[in-house]
Order: structure tokens, then C-alpha cells, then sequence
């Protein structure tokens, strides 16, 4: 069987008028980065890397060692090749403008670098997940409002998943496409062509600790996946809750299924737990690109005009019948 390596892939998108040289260079970057995060995620308590770091980030969570280590690897990447004006990072609190010492390229990269970190210690999977805009015509010193477009003005998106094995999965728009990392090689090979989620689905990822404090579309939509087979739904429903996004998404991507993390009482002022910029978008596009959908309950994720950098937001994802029908059950009230 012919292997099909990453670059090959990107090569042929390119050939086929999908990208262009710089988003190519961009991709494979990324992907480098998340070789060398692998192998950190991989060494565990081999190498000194789980626990704490000390510090918060700017989302005022503790940060863990490898949450630091991941972002910087991506900094360090990313920042002398010449595809990029700016970085964001959901690890720190401004952007990132490219450095005076290396040259400018025409995009804005944003980045949660360890995703589902608190995950770590217990050795379940944690992913990378990476957002691609274009930086605004005659921009030359990119700043925080050049990156204030909606999800679909983004180019590119995609997610690592460091698991049994690590993945990484990638759209540009054309379906999504999925990659297995042989360690042995150190190369990505493309094994996983054009991902699609099914409409229908019997499973959805929840947590479920959080249900007194939902608002009522919600806890009535799951009320009636739990009455299962007797209930209105008429079919017994599975929960999965990894409570690593990038780890839920990708079942979602495999198998089907709907992720929520709604807005609930306790976080109504922050505007929901999930960052529109580093996860929601990202996800949404992958989402849509494999024939999901990806809204907040109320609207589609990708047309929301973003007013912050770290702005968070309400998240409802996966297989196209299931989300429609939390979105029905919000505009009914
Ligand atoms: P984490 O805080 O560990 O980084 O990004 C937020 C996130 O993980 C998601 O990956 C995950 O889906 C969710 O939070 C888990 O939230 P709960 O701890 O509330 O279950």
C-alpha cells in the first residue's frame, strides 16, 4: 500500500489551487511543533514534565508544566519561518507580533497549545488545537483587532490528538483529513481521508455534575436522552464525557456523537467555559467541514463577530440532527 505522507497531502492541495506555499510551510510547521509535543506528552514522569508549573495563565487556571512547555514549542516553531505577522496563544494574555528580526508573512495564528490539561497527571489524552486567519490587507504590525474576525473568515483549522497514538486532523476547507503519527518515521501519514459525522447519533458528552445549574433547553434536551427508549426520544442514548474537548471532538469525527458545554448559571458572566478563538472556531470548522454543525445553542459558532481575544462562549457540536435539536429547544425558550 502506497503511504501518503503530510507533505505529500499538502503538496497535492496545493497542486489542486487549495493553498497556496506559505499556508503549506504554516501547516507543516504545526505539525513539526506537534511532533515535538508528542514526544514531551509521551516521556510523562520520565522527563520531570507533569504537575504544576507555579504560575496562571491568563484565563486565571493553574498552568501545568507541559501547558508551558507545549506553548513554547510552538512559539519557538513558529516565529522565524516567514508565514506569519502574529501569534495568539490561550496561555497568554496579549498577542504575539512577529518578531523585528525575522520576516513577516500574511497570517494570524492562534493556538490552545495543551488542551484538556487537567488531564495530564492522569495519563488520558490531551490534543493541540490551532486556528489560521489571514492578517488584514496592508497590516504590517498586527494588533489584538486584527484578529477579531469570525470563524469563517479562518483558513485553516486543526487539532493534535495525543492518545494511544497521536493524530492529527486538518481541514482547509475541502472535508477533513486525518494523520497518524509513526514514531518510528517521525513523519505523519495520512490515514484518515475525508472524516464525516453522521447526522444521527446515540451517544453525547456532557458533564453532568453541572445539570441544577443549566438553563431549561438544555436540561429538558438531556432529560429526554435519559428517558431513552421510553422517553419522547424513543431510542436509549450513551453518555461519554473524556472532558478533554480535542479527545470528545475526535470520537464525534470517528463515530458520531454530540459534544455540549453550555452556558450555566455559574459562568453566565464569563459567557460560557470554551474560548471562542482557540477551541470553539477551530472545532466549528472542522465540524461543519466533516458535515456536522456547531452552534451555541442560539447561533452558528463560526458567524460570531468576536469583541475579545479570550472571549468564551457556550458550545453545542457534532452530529447535524442532535445539534439542531438543542438549538430548536433554545429558540422555543
Ligand atoms: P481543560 O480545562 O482541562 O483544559 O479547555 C477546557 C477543557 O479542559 C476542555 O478540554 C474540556 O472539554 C473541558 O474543559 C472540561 O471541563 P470540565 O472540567 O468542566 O469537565
Amino acid at each position: 500500500m502506497r503511504r501518503v505522507t503530510l507533505t505529500q497531502f499538502l503538496i497535492e492541495q496545493q497542486r489542486k489551487g487549495l493553498m497556496g506555499a506559505d499556508l503549506r510551510l504554516l501547516i507543516e510547521v504545526v505539525a513539526r511543533a506537534v511532533k515535538a509535543i508528542a514526544v514531551n506528552v509521551s516521556k510523562g514522569a520520565l522527563a520531570g514534565v507533569l504537575g504544576e508549573a507555579g504560575s496562571d495563565n491568563v484565563q486565571g487556571e493553574a498552568q501545568k508544566k507541559l501547558d508551558v512547555i507545549a506553548n513554547d514549542i510552538l512559539i519557538q516553531a513558529n516565529e522565524w519561518g516567514g508565514h506569519l505577522a502574529a501569534m495568539a496563544s490561550e496561555e497568554v494574555e496579549e498577542i504575539r507580533p512577529i518578531s523585528g528580526d525575522y520576516p513577516k508573512g500574511a497570517y494570524l495564528l492562534l493556538f490552545d497549545p495543551l488542551d484538556g490539561s487537567s488531564n495530564i497527571d492522569v495519563n488520558i489524552s490531551v490534543g493541540t488545537i490551532f486556528s489560521v486567519l489571514r492578517c488584514p490587507e496592508g497590516v504590517a504590525t498586527p494588533t489584538e483587532a486584527d484578529f477579531m474576525q469570525p470563524g469563517t473568515a479562518q483558513v485553516a483549522s486543526g487539532y493534535s490528538v495525543y492518545g494511544p497514538s497521536t493524530q492529527l486532523v486538518l481541514t482547509v476547507g475541502d472535508g477533513v483529513h486525518g494523520f497518524t503519527l509513526d514514531r518510528e518515521m517521525g513523519s505523519f501519514i495520512y490515514t484518515h481521508p475525508y472524516m464525516t459525522i453522521p447526522e444521527d447519533t446515540k451517544e453525547y458528552a456532557i458533564n453532568g455534575s453541572n445539570e441544577r445549574f443549566w438553563e431549561a433547553p438544555v436540561q429538558r434536551y438531556v432529560r429526554e436522552l435519559r428517558d431513552g427508549k421510553e422517553g419522547p426520544r424513543g431510542k436509549d442514548f450513551n453518555t461519554r464525557w473524556v472532558a478533554s474537548m480535542v479527545a470528545d471532538v475526535h470520537r464525534i469525527l470517528t463515530r458520531g456523537g454530540v459534544f455540549l458545554y453550555p452556558l450555566d448559571s455559574k459562568m453566565k458572566d464569563k459567557g460560557g467555559k470554551l474560548r471562542l478563538m482557540y477551541e470553539a472556531n477551530p472545532m466549528a470548522m472542522i465540524v461543519e467541514a466533516a458535515g456536522g454543525a456547531a452552534t451555541t445553542g442560539r447561533e452558528r459558532i463560526l458567524d460570531i463577530q468576536p469583541t475579545k481575544l479570550h472571549q468564551r462562549v457556550p458550545v453545542v457540536l457534532g452530529s447535524k440532527n442532535e445539534v439542531e435539536l438543542v438549538t430548536r429547544y433554545h429558540q422555543e425558550g
